[in-house]
């Protein structure tokens, strides 16, 4: 090696230290910063717990293409194996072994198990997705969801009761956001709505994101969903934040959705309840 040489890869080497510290520093702290990651675990392949009946369809679904993923990648796997170990050059034989073009059953074979595998998931996937966005009308807690640049407007209907708006504005922290209160085993119905830019409503435990796009009329189905929120055991105060790039504050776009027991809803609705509808 040339001195030349040497010195310019020492003088790379001294400027990558400093690079990867700095990195390095900076992923730290990223990490320390992220205080509104939930939590997630191998158990639930890295999805966060949910908090919805709505959150186990997806769970399920995510489970079920996981493990025909990696089913199908262990058997292309062992096939690539084996070929590469069977069907090698054999040592000191100059031909190739013999060349297999246009065989019928195995071309069958090659159309119809990845056609069989599509199928497979576009049905569980179908089937989801419809019983995800089917809106009943009939619950009990209705939540008008209004997103602007950026951040939210909640206001919520229940027992003929209608809250005052909570309405927030850009933070860093999701806990300063506006937040938005829900019962316990409770059926809660949501209107999206927005006046300026696509949106999109997101909280991770729910395992759902909707996007909320302007001029869509009220009343409209395409603007609502439901969820059915699970038991006291998910009690607690959960991120929600906007996963629509929509202009320059779309990451401080972020609020909270409290999770309450009946009784501390019912409370919340009487002292928050603006107007009787
Ligand atoms: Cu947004």
């Amino acid at each position: 090696m040339s001195p030349t040489r040497r010195t310019t890869r020492r003088s790379l080497a001294r400027r990558r230290v400093p690079r990867a510290a700095a990195l390095a520093l900076l992923l730290a702290t990223a990490t320390a910063c992220a205080n509104d990651v939930p939590k997630f675990d191998w158990s639930n392949g890295l999805l966060p717990e949910g908090v919805t009946e709505q959150a186990k369809v997806v769970q399920h679904l995510w489970n079920g293409a996981w493990i025909a993923a990696l089913a199908t990648g262990a058997v292309v796997i062992v096939l690539i194996v084996w070929a590469a170990i069977f069907h090698r050059k054999r040592k000191g034989k100059a031909e190739l072994p013999p060349q297999v073009r246009y065989n019928l059953p195995i071309e069958i074979l090659y159309t119809v198990v990845p056609l069989v595998m599509v199928s497979v998931f576009f049905f569980f996937t179908a089937r989801d997705s419809k019983a995800l966005t089917e809106v009943a009308g009939d619950a009990p807690v209705k939540v008008k969801v209004e997103a602007y640049q950026w951040s939210w407007r909640f206001t919520t209907t229940y027992n003929g009761k209608t809250t005052q708006p909570v309405s927030g504005m850009p933070v860093h922290d999701y806990h300063q956001g506006p937040q938005l209160v829900l019962p316990t085993n409770t059926k809660v119905e949501f209107d999206l709505s927005t006046d300026d830019v696509i949106h999109s409503f997101w909280v991770p435990e729910f395992l759902f994101k909707r996007d909320i796009i302007p001029g869509i009329p009220e009343g409209n189905p395409g603007r609502k969903f439901e969820i059915k929120t699970l038991g006291d055991d998910r009690v607690g105060v959960y991120a929600g934040r906007c996963a629509e790039l929509c202009g320059v504050d779309h990451s401080r776009m972020l609020f909270s959705v409290k999770l309450v027991k009946q009784a501390e809803f019912d409370q919340y609705i009487a002292t928050q309840a603006g107007s009787a509808q």
